[in-house]
Order: C-alpha cells, then structure tokens, then sequence
C-alpha cells in the first residue's frame, strides 16, 4: 500500500468517526495529505495579507488595523482586509433587536427595524472610506516603513443599503432642520455631527459590504456611509439619529475630529478628504528589478473624480501622466499605471494627483506652509519612496 494510500484510508476513518458528532468539520489530515478539501473561503496560505493589529491606548477595544495595499489588486478592498477603527470595541448585535430611531427636529419620530429599512429600494455605490488620521507619521517626519503602515486605514468597498434621504422624508424633517447627530451602539456610543445637506445629498445607510452582510468590524447590522467624508463621522452599529439645529460639540465624547492650524486655533468641522494618491507597487520594503517595473497604486478625493494622476521617477525633475483604470467613479478608489524602465540608478518616485475641482495634491512642504506640522488629521502630502542601488526600496 502506497504512503497516499495509507493517508486517505486514515482521513476516510477519522471522517467517518467525525460524521455522527459533526458533518461539517473537516479534518487536519486532509489538507495535510494533498486532498483538496479546506474550509471554503480561506485565501491561499501562500498570500501573507494579515492586517496588523495595533492597540493605540490603554483602553481595551480601542485601536486600529491597517489593509495591506501593497498586497491588493484594482480597487475594492476585500472585507476581512477592510481597515478597522474602534473606540470602544465591536458589539455582538442581534440584527432582528437592532432598531434604529430617528426623533428631534422631525414630523414624526419614528424607528426602523432592519427588515422595516431593507424594504426600502436598495442602493449600490463603491466608495473609498478614509480615517482623517491616515498617514500622519509622515507629516511629523516618521513615514513608517510599509504603505500598509502609512497609508493602510484606507479602504475602498461597494456597500449596499438604503438612501438616508428618503428615510428621512417618511421622518419628514422640520425647517429648523440643521444637524444629524448620528450615533453607534458600541460601548463609547460614538456619536457625530452630520451636516443635513449631506444627510440629504448621498449619505447611505448601510448593511451589504461587497454583496455580503457587513462585518461586525464595519458595523453590522447598520451603518451610516457619508461618501467622500471623513471616517469617523460613518458611524457604525448605527442605531440613533436625532435631528437638531446645532452639531453636538460641547460635550467632549460628541465632538468631531479637531484641525489645529498654525494660528494655534481648532478647526473643528472639516469633514471632505482631499485629493490624495500613492505608490503602492513597488512600495517600501519591496524590491524593484532591472529593467522593466509596472509602478502602481491608487488615487481618490471626497470632491468628485479623479481627473489626473502624475509619476516621477527622478525625484520630482520631470512628471509623466500615468493610465488610469476605467471605470472612474465618484469619492472612490482609482487605480494607475505607469511602465518603467529601471537602469540601477537611486532615486525617489512619488505621484501627484488632481481631481475634477481643480485641486492639485500638495507636496509636503505645501502641505505644512498651509496647514502647519501640527495638523493632527487630513494631511494628504504627496508620498515618496526611495529606491536603493541595490533596488529596495525605502520610505523616506
Ligand atoms: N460607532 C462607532 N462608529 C465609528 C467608530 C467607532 O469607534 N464607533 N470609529 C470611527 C472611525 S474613527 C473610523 S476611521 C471609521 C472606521 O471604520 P472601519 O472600522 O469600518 O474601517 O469608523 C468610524 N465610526
Ligand atoms: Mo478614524
């Protein structure tokens, strides 16, 4: 009898004994031996993808995660890779109890189950999702090593619900109507000033993430999708939205993100992400090749399109005009391209991108004249990667 032989009678045995207990599992020597049965859904163990995990401070639930841009193809983030970002946790929420109310400055309060919400006509829209604190150690001067670790609390996702403006019709709003103070069921009971002209315009709300329920991660079962704004005001595990006259500021815990500016004041309602773009092949810590290299990566503004997006490859000498991938949609992700010819030489490569309002990514130094190295959020400098003789290729 053959070595095969002896593993399958051996996994054909275990299998047996596991079917009366259960039918579902499946067992270590299958894999082991070759045979092509995994539990479905795994990646290959050949792509090391795994998000990094972080714990930011000392409170438990709190930290972030980072998706592996360096290791994603095109543009929809797959949704285990999605960034992850919570202040206080992910709650375990039974969707059939999860209700969300709508009350204040409204006709008539009213609360939605999730089966009341998914009888709404159901809207599908791709958009880049963004925490303002992204690629803040490279404003101070410490980009870290990976674009994953510079630029991973970015992820771009086709997400699937209803229109927040025709759930607030049925609410119908009263003229006074100014502010949505949307709030989360986590822990924290996160809350966040949204303007209504959003709120109206294309703000979703959310329980498909890429044809799928949300993940618990994201939000599930309801989440609130403010396109092309900041990512703290997408409000997961939504479950309260009280119209008001006035954005809850007072109260530390309600309060949105702070900008501070040169002038030593805070700005504090800075909502829409600019235009900004990245390498992402080849990045730091990945190695370029003699000759022919494909540079990469994405671009995306919370103002509309991408229109243009530049490469340097002799540290900001000349710009060529990269290909961008079709289709280009609104306050989403956009893939470019360019071909390039490595001769062993070192230098810096960057992008530049602009968008479809005229704005020109800034470069560092334009970044900081503007806006200050203190600038805690949205900062959007162009990136640059350093390429070694050797070709590795290092943040700087
Ligand atoms: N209820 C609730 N909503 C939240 C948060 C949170 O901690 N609780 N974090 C916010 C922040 S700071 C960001 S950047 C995004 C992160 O979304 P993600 O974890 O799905 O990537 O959710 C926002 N919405
Ligand atoms: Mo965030």
């Amino acid at each position: 009898m053959s070595v095969k032989d002896e593993d399958r009678r051996r996994f054909l045995a275990l299998g047996a004994g596991l079917l009366s207990t259960t039918a579902c599992t499946t067992t270590k020597p299958a894999s082991e031996s070759g045979a092509h049965m995994r539990p479905h859904g795994l990646r290959s163990p050949h792509e090391k993808v795994a998000r990094v995990i972080r714990e930011l401070t000392a409170s438990p639930g709190t930290g972030s995660s980072r998706t592996p841009l360096q290791h994603l193809y095109g543009t929809i983030t797959p949704s285990d890779l999605h960034y992850e970002r919570h202040h206080a946790g992910v709650p375990a929420i039974d969707p059939l109890q999860h209700e969300l109310l709508v009350h204040g400055l409204v006709e008539q309060p009213l609360t939605f189950s999730m089966a009341a919400l998914r009888r709404f006509p159901s809207v599908s829209r791709t958009c880049f999702l963004e925490c303002s604190g992204n690629v803040i150690g490279d404003l101070r001067g410490n980009p870290p090593p990976t674009v994953q670790d510079s630029h991973g609390l970015l992820s771009c996702t086709e997400w699937t619900g209803v229109s927040l403006r025709m759930v607030l019709e049925e609410a119908r709003l009263k003229p006074e109507a100014k502010w949505l103070i949307a709030e989360g069921a986590d822990a924290s009971r996160m809350a966040r000033s949204i303007p209504v002209e959003k709120a109206l315009d294309d703000a979703l709300l959310v329980y498909g993430q890429n044809g799928e329920a949300l993940r618990p991660e994201q939000g599930y079962p309801l989440r609130l999708i403010l396109p092309g704004f900041e990512g703290n005001m997408n409000v997961k595990w939504l479950d309260r939205l009280l119209v008001t006259d006035q954005p809850a500021m007072s109260v530390k815990e309600t309060a949105n993100y702070t900008e501070l500016l040169p002038s030593g004041k805070a700005e504090v309602l800075t909502f829409v992400m600019e235009a900004r773009s990245v390498i992402t092949s080849p990045s730091g810590g990945q190695q370029v090749l003699n000759g022919f290299n494909e540079i990469t990566g994405l671009a995306w503004t919370g103002l509309g399109k991408i229109t243009k997006v530049e490469v340097s490859t002799d540290n900001g000498k000349t710009w060529q005009v990269a290909a961008l991938q079709e289709p280009i949609l609104d306050k989403s992700v956009v893939r470019f391209r360019l071909p390039w010819e490595w001769k062993g030489e070192e230098t810096i490569i960057q992008s530049r991108c602009t968008d479809e309002s005229g704005y020109v990514q800034p470069s560092r130094d334009e970044f900081i004249a503007l806006r200050g190295i203190n600038a805690g959020y949205h900062y959007n400098g162009i990136k640059c990667w350093q390429v070694k003789a050797d070709g590795h290729v290092v943040a700087v």
